[in-house]
């Protein structure tokens, strides 16, 4: 099964809690604060990889959890940082934010990262908080914890050349002769049903050419396979057009031309501006007489200048389009990569404080600055405790709360924790 769009879930690594303990030897017995802090988070990255070629492992597998942030220990030791998890992905995987449906990370060369989470920081221990008023603090800050987010995976083949043409026009076949590809291939329609690369040597250089099936009239809007394969073309550099022109299957090489360009031009404008070789399929099945009769009857119809005649069977031309492909390909710079926007996931807001008033009259105090706060403070712990007050008021969040109206008696909330407001 060929598996190209897939959604799933990612979380980077908790922080790790900072250590509460104080320093003790045979000669110290009350030693000062020595808990260290809590290691960071494992990120979650992509990685690119030339050794995938669908998203198919990804098909029972759907979430990817990096491992959390070692808590800190006594004798200001750091806990471990937690492990990345880094997922691999084929070479093409671009990451879309389902949120926005925009492009957020585009892989298109071999060991390409992305780091799409970062991990939560470790809180800090109880030596961090030391100061010459608070010599002994016996609290620590816990680690930041990160939230699991949800990301599409989707894979745009990245090729130099893309083959295409109707269903059984010898596609597959020629792919098979010009590369070191193995598809199937069979008289029937429809026999290749994921896109095949194959890499094409000639005059020393190589080249990724890639089997676009299923194209057949309305693929844009969905019918065949087409819709689903055709976002495999946006990304060549060359379109090599297959034309059956032994016209065998009764169909008229003229319509199956005019047919796929239309579909091109539909499923994305800019497929038009892609340079085209039009390839002649199938020129054993012909005699000359026959076969230049039809030539010069396609080429007068269209326009067409530029052409080449081959058959996979008896090689004829097949030379000779690897070198035509080769030409074209040195004149014709690589796509530039896909514009992104910038990825909203990991970034963390710190700055912001939000204050509200309930219906009940008591106050409600959020946002992200806060929530740094609020990671410190053990609510059972008196010194914590009035190290949060004191932080509030530094920050001039009580300053706030009294342009609101707080007046002492007041009620306010951060979090779960409320307290009643005292002069
Ligand atoms: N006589 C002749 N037959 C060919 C040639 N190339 C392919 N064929 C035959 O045409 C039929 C279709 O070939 P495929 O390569 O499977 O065609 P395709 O375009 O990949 O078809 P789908 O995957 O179904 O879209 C097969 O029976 C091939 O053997 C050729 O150059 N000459
Ligand atoms: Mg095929």
């Amino acid at each position: 099964m060929f598996l190209d769009r897939v959604k799933i879930s990612i979380k980077a690594g908790n922080g790790g809690k900072g250590s509460t303990s104080f320093l003790r030897t045979k000669l110290t017995m009350n030693g000062g604060p020595d808990g260290g802090d809590g290691g960071k988070g494992g990120d979650v990255v992509f990685v690119a990889t030339n050794d995938m070629n669908t998203l198919f492992s990804f098909r029972f597998k759907k979430k990817f959890v990096a491992e959390n942030g070692e808590d800190g220990h006594q004798k200001n030791q750091t806990g471990r940082s937690g492990k990345d998890e880094v997922i691999q992905v084929p070479v093409g995987t671009v990451l879309i934010n389902p949120k926005t449906n925009k492009i957020v990370a585009d892989l298109s060369e071999d060991c390409m990262r992305f780091v799409a989470l970062r991990g939560g920081a470790g809180g800090h221990g109880n030596a961090y908080y030391k100061s010459s008023i608070k010599q002994a603090p016996s609290f620590s800050q816990t680690g930041e914890v990160t939230e699991q987010k949800e990301i599409i995976l989707e894979l745009k083949t990245i090729a130099d050349v893309g083959l295409v043409g109707f269903p059984n026009v010898g596609k597959s076949t020629l792919l098979s002769v010009v590369s070191n590809a193995n598809p199937k291939i069979a008289n029937y329609p429809f026999t290749t049903i994921y896109p095949n690369l194959g890499v094409c040597e000639v005059l020393g250089e190589t080249f990724v050419v890639a089997d676009i099936p299923g194209l057949i009239e309305g693929a844009s809007e969905g019918l065949g396979l087409g819709h689903y394969f055709l976002k495999h073309v946006e990304r060549v550099r060359l379109i090599v057009h297959l034309v059956d022109i032994s016209e065998c299957e009764g169909r008229s090489a003229v319509e199956d031309y005019k047919i796929i360009n239309s579909e091109l031009a539909k499923y994305n404008a800019d497929l038009s501006k892609t340079k085209q070789i039009v390839v002649f399929s199938k020129c054993d099945l012909l005699e000359k007489e026959e076969l230049d009769a039809k030539i010069a009857n396609f080429t007068k119809e269209l326009g067409v200048k530029e052409y080449m005649c081959i058959s996979s069977y008896t090689r004829e031309g097949v030379e000779d389009l690897k070198k035509k492909i080769l030409e074209n390909l040195k004149k014709i710079p690589k796509k530039a990569a896909l514009a992104v926007e910038d990825f909203e996931f990991d970034k963390k807001d710190s700055s912001s404080i939000e204050i509200k008033r309930l219906k009940d009259g008591s106050f409600e105090v959020s946002g992200g600055r806060i929530d740094g706060l609020i990671r410190g403070v053990v609510l059972s712990d008196q010194v914590s405790f009035a190290y949060f007050q004191t932080r509030l008021k530094e920050m001039g969040v009580i300053d706030m709360l009294k342009e609101k109206g707080l007046r002492e008696g007041d009620t306010v909330t951060i979090k779960d924790i409320s307290f009643e407001y005292v002069e």
